[in-house]
């Protein structure tokens, strides 16, 4: 726009408008009753616990510098793959599980289906 189109601006207010650029590239944690946000953080899954009803959506977002996958644990029956620095990824839970991150054995965590 310009400033023949909104007269009442003064140039300094036109070119402040906001742009995609100073918008934040990460997205604000939404937690509702059907999603849930898990960081890896630390080198843990924060929470390590979660409750959750059948069908709820998890979504585990990596804010470690490091690698780390999110892997279901007795049977590997899911896994994530990689997630590197920022990488994210979400599945729907139908089921109680116990999982692990791969690359770390000692990073755990529990979805308990209630
Ligand atoms: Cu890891």
């Amino acid at each position: 726009m310009t400033a023949e189109e909104y007269p009442d601006l003064t140039t300094e207010e036109i070119v402040t408008t906001p742009t995609a650029e100073n918008e934040k590239p990460e997205f604000a944690l939404k937690n509702t009753s059907s999603f849930h946000t898990i960081e890896i953080k630390e080198m843990k899954f924060q929470p390590d616990q979660l409750k959750l009803h059948k069908g709820d959506t998890v979504l585990w977002i990596n804010r470690d510098i490091t690698d780390h996958d999110v892997t279901e644990q007795t049977k590997k029956a899911w896994t994530s793959s990689k997630l590197s620095m920022g990488d994210s990824w979400s599945k729907v839970v139908t089921e109680s599980a116990d999982y692990f991150c791969s690359l770390h054995v000692v990073m755990k965590g529990k979805l308990i289906v209630q």
